[in-house]
């Protein structure tokens, strides 16, 4: 055979193999120009995180400290971080975020920048580091740590001028080398107001535009730990949901143009319910304290939520696309409450009820177009219950209609809906319909999907359900579909 010969049978043999193989194995479908990052990926799977309020203010009373708390007020008598990490791991929660240092600035590790730490309190003789004993605990228990550290410092004399920023630095520092892998730092968006500023106890204000530097903070933080996650009002990683209730919008896009936000100056509206054009991934994470108060306070004892609040909350936080960030401050002691729980875990027993069975799961689905007519996109993925494979739709189409027939009538009261978000968030309207003697009848509608969408209806029975996609930012995906009945107890 003469070389042209030869390379064109060559070039054709290729292109039947490439053929070949993508009709065995088609390539995903074409993600969103915005799309998470793997790391914002596992942190929204973890889906429920918790917070640990503790320092000098558990021992004043107050919730915002003055800056001028003695350390010798810090003396817990029986602290036990073993304890909070076990019954975060045993409740659900993949993670846990301590506040290192909270307004009061008042460093839960023996900082060298500072005499204003557990190494001037009375506690464990001044020897003690809470920050490693909570590493060390979430390390036993398998959760990742998270670590706060306020900006606003009201007991440093040098804060609100330049040197206060190199100071901040250096604690950063310290907790982002001295305590191994940290997942997610938060950076608070309380700032500058009256404090003891190392006796001038006066008001001090910060421009928030400009003084902390925050792209040089940033930059640090991810020079330190690259694999973190950076959580303020405008992320870069993930933002706060605009309110202390836990609430995340109805409609929630992960995306937002944080570019222009102001820490401590958002408009939490805006953060609520995300950007459906916004140009960065920046996940909602709904902070939310299972009392009154972030730090423990006795006379809170009996304003604890009830289970069924807590519920209430997961649904409006992990239901609408956020992850759940729930606080439980542990008391004087340096222990989780009893009462708390308590609480805890009837809130996670109810949650295992309801979703211990998808009564839509290997149930025939059909759908009104699916990619290819590959099994890759076919609908029976949403109904697998494995969330790495999903229906999708052909180049073109978006709109769609899955409908599932239940085999039996089935009697339900949740719907829930995930999308691939590793592909970007592309739902932007659909409702389910259930058949009620031959008639389709609307039963929920909504907006966004994202990483999960939970809707509570009326109890409905019935044999057939569909999905109804009517908008979509790019042709729709979905990864799982599931039916569920409410536990009795929420
Ligand atoms: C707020 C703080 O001012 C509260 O004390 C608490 O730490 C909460 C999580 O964030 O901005």
């Amino acid at each position: 055979m003469n070389p042209k010969k030869w390379l064109r049978t060559i070039l054709f043999c290729s292109c039947l193999t490439l053929l070949h193989s993508c009709a065995k194995n088609p390539p995903d479908i074409p993600a969103n120009q915005v799309v998470p990052t793997e790391h914002q990926i596992a942190y929204q799977e973890m889906e429920m995180i918790g917070f640990v309020h503790f320092t000098v203010n558990t021992f004043t009373g107050r919730e915002w400290g003055y800056g001028d708390e003695s350390p010798d007020l810090f003396n817990p008598t029986a602290l036990d971080a073993n304890q909070w990490a076990r019954v975060a791991k045993e409740t659900g929660m993949k993670q846990l975020i301590l506040t290192a240092k909270h307004h009061d600035g008042f460093c839960l590790w023996p900082s060298q920048y500072t005499d204003h730490s557990v190494k001037s309190s009375p506690w464990k003789g001044g020897n003690g580091d809470v920050v490693r004993e909570f590493v060390n605990a979430c390390h036993e228990y398998g959760l990742k740590v998270g670590l706060y550290l306020s900006p606003w410092d009201r007991n440093h004399a040098d804060y609100g001028h330049p040197r206060y920023l190199t100071y901040y630095k250096n604690q950063l520092k310290e907790l982002l080398s001295r305590y191994g892998e940290i997942s997610e730092i938060w950076f608070d968006g309380a700032n500058g107001g009256t404090g003891y500023y190392g006796g001038a106890r006066e008001e001090r204000r910060i421009d928030r535009t400009s003084y902390y530097q925050w792209p040089e903070i940033i930059t640090l933080t991810k020079q330190l730990q690259p694999n973190s996650l950076i959580f303020s009002d405008a992320g870069p990683d993930i933002r706060w949901i605009g309110n202390e209730k836990g609430f995340a919008g109805e409609t929630c896009w992960s995306m937002l143009n944080s570019d222009d936000i102001i820490v401590g100056a958002a408009d939490p509206a805006y953060l609520n319910t995300g950007d459906s054009h916004g140009a960065k991934w920046v996940v909602g994470e709904c902070d939310v304290s299972i009392r009154p108060g972030w730090f423990y306070h006795e006379d809170e004892d009996s304003l604890v939520k009830t289970p069924q609040q807590l519920v209430d909350i997961y649904y409006r936080s992990v239901g609408r696309n956020g992850v759940l960030l729930l606080n439980i401050p542990p008391d004087k002691r340096g222990l989780f409450h009893e009462k708390d729980i308590q609480v805890l875990k009837e809130f996670r027993e109810i949650l295992d009820e309801t979703f211990k069975v998808n009564l839509a799961e290997g149930k025939h689905v059909v759908s009104s177009n699916y990619r290819l007519n590959h099994e890759k996109f076919s609908p029976a993925n949403m109904l697998d219950g494995d969330n790495r494979t999903y229906w999708a739709t052909d180049d073109g189409t978006f709109q769609a209609t899955l409908e599932i027939d239940l085999e039996n009538e089935i009697l339900f009261d949740r719907v829930m809906i995930q999308e691939p978000i590793k592909l970007g968030q592309r739902i932007s309207e659909f409702s389910v319909e259930c058949d009620v003697q031959n008639e389709w009848t609307p039963i929920a509608q909504g907006m966004t999907v994202g990483h999960k969408r939970i809707l509570r209806i009326q109890p409905v029975q019935t044999r057939k359900v569909r999905l109804i996609i009517t908008e979509s930012n790019n042709i729709p995906a979905i990864s799982n579909f599931g039916l569920y009945k409410a536990s009795e107890k929420e």
